[in-house]
């Protein structure tokens, strides 16, 4: 099994019960998860990679607008079964290409995009100390 980190965003926290649903449909298990509001400090940190981009303000500032839900998800293949099941970064063009993943039914745009999903085993590594860095604890669930 394999472990990854997903964040249902801001703009998305609506729906998180529907986007609950989806994930274990989809056979992942929810190991932690906890509901947070980011500082616009932790948002530029989550996000360093992007530091200097022009993407890069307006996205810190969105994702510490309001709460967000941080979860470890484990599934075979958990990083790429994640990112799939989250459709292209734009929603507009999930919609075109991927019609029944989160980001189309849930996301808005280019930067309000429903959710967030680690890209690799490096950085799902990186991005699960980040939000637990206790390890997890399940027992809360
Ligand atoms: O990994 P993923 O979230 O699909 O995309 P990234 O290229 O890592 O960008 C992170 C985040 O930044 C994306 O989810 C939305 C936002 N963003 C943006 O607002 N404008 C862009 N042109 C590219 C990305
Ligand atoms: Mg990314």
């Amino acid at each position: 099994m394999e472990r990854t980190l997903a964040i249902i965003k801001p703009d998305a926290i609506k729906h998180a019960d529907d986007i609950l649903y989806a994930i274990e449909a989809a056979g992942f298990t929810i190991i932690d998860k906890k509901r947070i509001q980011l500082t616009v400090d932790q948002a530029r940190d989550f996000y360093v990679e992007h530091a200097g981009k022009p993407f890069y303000q307006p996205l810190t500032a969105f994702m510490s607008s309001g709460p967000v839900m941080v979860m470890i998800l484990s599934r075979a293949d958990a990083i790429t079964a994640w990112r799939t099941l989250l459709g292209p970064t734009n929603s507009n063009a999930a919609r075109e290409s991927a019609p029944s993943s989160i980001r189309a039914r849930f996301g808005t745009d280019g930067q309000r995009n429903a959710c967030h999903g680690s890209d690799s085993p490096k950085s799902a590594d990186r991005e699960i100390r980040f939000f637990f860095p206790n390890g997890f604890s399940p027992a809360h669930l």
